[in-house]
């Protein structure tokens, strides 16, 4: 089995976000290289506080991949979402997120859409909410094609965004939006909550699957909760998905430990 590797990094972990790496970018990626990891994922508020010149010299010089960059920070932090019914706000969502095409464009990366989708107050807001989400995400998605990136929509629990928590809804969304640009990114901790059945999601859903949040139930790395991480590995190598796995989990017991726990879990998966 052989997918690409990618250690999550942030500037700062705010609350219980699930990044192990934290502080200097350039020294991330180092760090990562020097545990094994393939490439790195990139989680920030703002491309504009992004150091450009020193993070591509860093990639350059450890020979690794900038595999994505998510986006939800932008909505935990500066409170940013893209179906915001204020059309003001929501058209600085909108910018926030041409701003992350145009980085990624810059580095070869995919953009994470999930938090940025924003929450609905009441259910009677929802069908308002899906058509502003429509129309912002059919948007972006030519953005990305202008930019040469794809763009990855996540599937997230109900208890961080209140609506299309499930791999099928997402799929739906993308189909009958024609976004063409767009696919699925599956993150294993919010499917182990929504999904009823993982591994038929991930059968039904297999050609817009993109990119893979790997974690297991408790969102440490795989081997310390109870989902069938080897039986996933499985599942999508049977489906073809020779894509990326993310080490986007707790930074638990501590950082150093979760990082490298994630990659030796998973390298021993590769391995059998
Ligand atoms: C949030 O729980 C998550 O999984 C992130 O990937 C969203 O940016
Ligand atoms: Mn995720």
């Amino acid at each position: 089995m052989k997918f690409i590797t990618s250690m999550t990094m942030v500037d700062q972990i705010i609350g219980s976000a699930p990044f192990v790496y934290e502080g200097d970018f350039a020294q991330g990626v180092a760090k990562a290289r020097e545990l094994g990891y393939d490439g790195v994922e990139l989680h920030i508020a703002d491309p504009a506080d992004v150091d450009l010149p020193t993070l591509e010299q860093a990639l350059a010089e450890n020979s690794m991949r900038l595999t994505a960059i998510g986006t939800g920070r932008a909505y935990v932090n500066h409170g940013l979402s893209i179906t915001d019914p204020d059309e003001a706000r929501r058209r600085a969502a909108v910018q926030r997120l041409e701003a992350f095409l145009e980085l990624a464009g810059r580095l070869h990366a995919t953009v994470i859409i999930g938090c940025m989708r924003g929450n609905v107050a009441t259910a009677e807001e929802l069908p308002a909410a899906l058509d502003r989400l429509a129309v912002s995400m059919e948007y972006l998605d030519h953005a990305a094609a202008k930019a040469g990136v794809d763009i990855v929509f996540e599937p997230i629990n109900r208890y961080e965004n209140n609506f299309l928590c499930t791999m099928g809804e997402i799929s739906h969304f993308i189909r009958s939006h024609s976004l063409t640009n767009t696919g699925i990114l599956i993150d294993t901790f919010h499917m182990n909550i929504e999904e009823s059945d993982m591994m038929a999601s991930i059968e039904a859903c297999s050609p817009e699957i993109r990119y893979v949040h790997f974690s297991d139930s408790n969102r440490w790395y795989p081997g310390a909760g109870h989902t069938d991480m080897a039986g996933i590995l499985r599942k999508l190598q049977e489906c073809d998905y020779q894509g990326v796995l993310s080490a986007e989990i707790l930074p638990k017991p501590t950082k150093e430990a979760a990082a490298r726990g994630w990659i030796e879990a998973v390298s021993a998966m590769m391995r059998e």
